[in-house]
């Protein structure tokens, strides 16, 4: 006989599952025994919420599922952070939690959440693993995640049912039928017609963007010399060190310049363009040429717009020489950018943050992967980190949740063990969960975490400001960030000295091990930057 429980943990290992990531309690033991059993890893972390973050980004870098497993009651409560970050942030995430058997007495209430009822509107799946349906519901779940935009199913599972013999049957993966997709010759034509017109055209990218297409979108960009921004989320998906690289736009820091240029482009091209992660309304605003192949977050689709295969409208953009050329038509754009990242008027006593970007993205290699935690150093990161490879750069932005940067640092490393890892994180943050770098340890996930110390919610506290309000309950006593971090297992030091942190930081990356390093910032020094 074969247990519901058995039958999962085996689904979900034919599935190239290889890793569950979670915090227990006694009710979902069964199952994570039997995944033990067919070789998927625990990933035994000290927060679901944590877990549940590691685990979509360890999945979507890995093109499947990120499965996180928690217990009932409170372990599925705290799941409502990860789930709503990976329903707004479009990560692919498959959340299993326990649930109190059906045949308790009514009587029967501790614990007892209307789980179901609470996560149906962020899970496009939520059923109950039951003996009959295990091997219709698990591959159902598992498929539903990974259909475009990626997203979030549920499941729950009791102890006791984990337990009852599972019905055997053929897998069913439940794939959803492709949505009708627009012609790529005709697409592609409108689009070169509407270029043609366009003295200031730019591409912006976004969130619809799949990775694999990376290569032949930069080859249209760079043949076509066309001026690009990005979202944050998609960082990398073009290499920011380019001379047609407009800037990140999406809310990061110098977001007044993006919206300058985009209100002075005369074509806005919204290539796989999500506005979830735009904070502004600029994208209601503006006429759009709208590309994309999936809808964008909750199932949208701009009026008007057809789907069309990416590859394929790329493939037939690429066989089409530009019918004119652009020399540079946001360069007073970029230099404004750049100018605010480099600005030292008063500049405070403590590195300037600008240092902070510069000295890690010299000695980093390009390959490296950088997640940041929500705050000013978000802002700070997201626009001016040189993101140069597509899948190096992991932010909460659709739903921008503290807590973020450690855990998708975690599961970054996990995905790609070959490949450095930094964690830029602020104080506020890294105090949310800081304990996750003894999680680190332990797994065997070693990165680089750089903690920008100005003992306050800075983003929240410049937001006070910048309301006229006075600063209160915004600021935070000190924590000692290096004590934190070395009672965690992790070396660590503090540093005023953009010399000594790349220096530190590069050290760390050859010798393959984590450390924490501590910079004193003036959180005034964001100011001119927002
Ligand atoms: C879970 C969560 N709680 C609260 C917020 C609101 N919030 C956004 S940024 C921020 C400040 C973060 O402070 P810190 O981590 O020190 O980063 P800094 O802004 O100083 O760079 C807060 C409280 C949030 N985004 N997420």
């Amino acid at each position: 006989m074969t247990s519901t429980a058995a039958a999962t943990a085996r689904i979900l290992a034919d599935s190239g599952i290889q890793r569950v990531f979670g915090l227990p309690g006694g009710e979902v033991l069964v199952l994570m025994e039997e995944l033990r059993r067919v070789g998927v890893d625990f990933v035994l972390m000290r927060h679901e919420a944590n877990a549940g973050l590691a685990a979509a980004v360890y999945g979507k870098l890995r093109r499947q599922p990120g499965v996180v497993l928690t217990t009932l009651g409170p372990g599925a409560a705290n799941l409502m952070l990860p789930m709503s970050n990976a329903y707004l942030d479009l990560e692919p995430l498959l959340a299993i939690s326990a649930q109190i058997p059906d045949d308790f007495p009514a009587s029967h209430t501790h614990q007892l959440l209307p789980l179901h009822e609470t996560y149906r509107p962020i899970a496009r799946y939520v059923e109950k693993i039951t003996g009959a349906n295990v091997c219709e519901v698990v591959p159902r779940a598992l498929a539903s995640c990974m259909e475009r935009p990626f997203g979030v199913s549920y499941l729950t599972l009791s102890a006791r049912e984990a337990l009852k013999p599972a019905d055997s049957g053929p897998p069913r993966t439940g794939a959803a039928p492709h949505a009708p997709r627009a012609d790529a010759r005709a697409a592609a034509a409108a689009l070169v017609k509407s270029l043609a017109l366009a003295n200031r055209p730019l591409v912006v990218i976004g969130l619809g963007i799949d990775a694999v297409n990376a290569p032949r979108i930069r080859r249209w960009l760079t043949e076509w010399n066309l001026p690009v921004a990005v979202t944050p989320k998609v960082k990398g998906i073009v290499d920011e060190t380019a001379r047609n690289f407009v800037g990140v736009a999406g809310g990061m820091a110098a977001d007044g310049v993006l919206c300058d240029a985009i209100a002075a482009a005369d074509l806005v091209v919204g290539f796989g363009l999500d506005p979830v992660e735009v904070d502004k309304t600029w994208h209601a605003e503006r006429p759009i040429h709208w590309v994309l192949e999936s809808p964008n977050a909750g199932g949208i689709v701009p009026p008007g717009t057809e789907l069309v295969d990416h590859a394929a409208l790329t493939d037939a953009l690429l066989e089409h020489a530009p019918r004119r050329s652009w020399d540079a038509p946001f360069k007073e754009f970029q230099d404004r950018r750049a100018h605010m990242l480099t600005d030292r008027t008063a500049a405070g006593r403590t590195m300037w943050p600008g240092d902070i970007v510069e000295a890690l993205a010299s000695v980093m290699p390009a390959e490296t992967i950088v997640t940041t935690d929500v705050g000013s150093h978000k802002y700070l990161f997201g626009q001016y980190w040189p993101s140069r490879e597509p899948e190096t750069f992991w932010m909460s932005n659709g739903l921008s949740g503290m807590a973020y940067g450690l855990s998708a640092a975690i599961g970054a490393k996990l995905a790609r063990p070959d490949v450095p890892v930094l964690a830029a994180v602020g104080d506020g943050g890294f105090s949310m969960n800081a304990q996750e770098l003894e999680t680190a340890e332990r797994v065997g996930a070693p990165f680089v975490t750089v903690v920008l110390e100005d003992g306050s919610y800075s983003l929240i506290k410049l937001s006070q400001a910048g309301k006229k309000l006075p600063s209160y309950r915004t600021e935070f006593g000190p924590i000692d960030t290096v004590k934190m971090a070395e009672a965690c297992g992790v070396q660590a030091l503090r540093t005023t000295n953009p010399d000594e942190l790349a220096s530190a930081a590069k050290r760390a990356v050859v010798e393959r091990r984590s450390l924490v390093i501590a910079v004193p910032v003036d959180d005034a020094d964001y100011v001119r930057m927002f």
